[in-house]
């Protein structure tokens, strides 16, 4: 059952400033991880990240179609879905750094997000763990009107969790928006290796959930099937799950140099770049490109200071730790 991109979209159409401000949001999120990657660098980071670098438009775009008040939960890729929702930049560096500034108290580190404040009901290492907790506040938004989104990867799908939440929200008719982002590759596996049938969407299919592959590269394609969905949801129609076909442009953590994927196809997918491609569009509407490069500048400059900042924080006292920890 898959639903035609022709279904209207719900709400006002983006205006010129909204793709401006998609834009930037786009390159905040990039530019946070290439600072991320360069403070791993450092050893300012400990342990490992995992950057998403090329996916900035899926979370972007979902985002731009949500209620400040909407849940969400990530992966451990989760670095764009937080800053997409609101997350303050500098909470987040600081967060990666251990900082007690950080938006868990330096607790967390980069795997396991979790921001209330802006809906982030958590970022999970454990591969489906996000459709789990999108589950649980998709119970709490079916009683305030509220939706909320799970995002995880095209691995995800082969795990229990697809299976039993997608059904679950079905059977309930939970306003819960299911966000693979396909990037062709899990863990050092190509996708096409580990999915039977090889396709995603087809499985959403079997448990009666509508669903829709776009192009995770265009920010505003990913907002419009994420409206549709959202008002789906918020109508008491129940789930849907987006596939959004789009690639990462790093291996998938900072121990792998992704030298297994065929000589040209990140250069393939670099063309089709989701920051380029919403640039060209900016212009196509309109905006200047002193307009633009102004937003670039401010972007940067806003960043680089939360960085400045972030690195100048505090570590967590051991002492005050006492307690808010849970040991086995
Ligand atoms: C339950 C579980 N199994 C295995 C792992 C190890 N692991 C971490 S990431 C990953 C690949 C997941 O790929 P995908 O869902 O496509 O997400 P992507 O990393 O591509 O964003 C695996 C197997 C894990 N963290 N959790």
């Amino acid at each position: 059952m898959s639903v035609t991109t022709e279904a209207p979209t719900e709400g006002r159409a983006p205006e010129p400033r909204d793709f401006l401000d998609a834009y930037a949001r786009m390159l905040l999120i990039r530019e946070f991880e290439q600072s991320l990657h360069r403070l791993f660098l450092k050893g300012e980071v400990h342990g490992t990240t995992h950057l998403s670098a090329g996916q900035e438009a899926v979370p972007v775009g979902v985002n731009l179609a949500l209620e400040p008040d909407d849940y969400f939960s990530g992966t451990y890729r989760g670095h764009g879905h937080a800053l997409a929702k609101g997350t303050d930049p500098e909470a987040l560096v600081a967060e990666m750094l251990g900082r007690e500034t950080g938006v868990c108290g330096g607790r967390s580190g980069s795997m396991n997000v979790v921001d209330l404040d802006h809906g982030l009901v958590g970022c999970f290492g454990i591969v489906g763990g996000s459709m789990a907790a999108a589950i649980g506040a998709g119970l709490t938004a079916r009683t305030n009107g509220r939706v909320s989104v799970a995002f995880f990867g095209d691995g995800a799908t082969n795990q229990a969790y697809f299976h039993e939440c997608l059904n679950f929200a079905r059977v309930l008719d939970l306003p819960v928006l299911f966000v693979c982002e396909n990037n062709l590759y899990g863990e050092f596996t190509p996708m096409k290796a580990v999915t039977g049938g090889g396709e995603i969407g087809v499985r959403a299919a079997a448990y009666g959930v509508p669903f829709e592959v776009v192009d995770g590269n265009d920010v505003w394609m990913v907002e419009e099937a994420a409206r549709r969905a959202a008002a789906r949801a918020r109508a008491g129609e129940g789930p849907t799950l987006i596939e959004a076909q789009t690639y990462r442009h790093y291996g998938h953590s900072k121990s792998d140099p992704a030298k297994y994927r065929p000589d040209g196809e990140l250069d393939q997918w670099k063309q089709r770049d989701p920051l380029v491609g919403a640039r060209a569009r900016l212009l196509e509407e309109g905006v200047s490109e002193s307009d633009i490069a102004a937003v670039e500048e401010r972007t940067r400059a806003e960043l680089k200071q939360a960085i400045d900042n972030a690195l100048a924080a505090d570590y967590p006292d051991p002492a005050a730790r006492a307690g808010t920890e849970f040991a086995p």
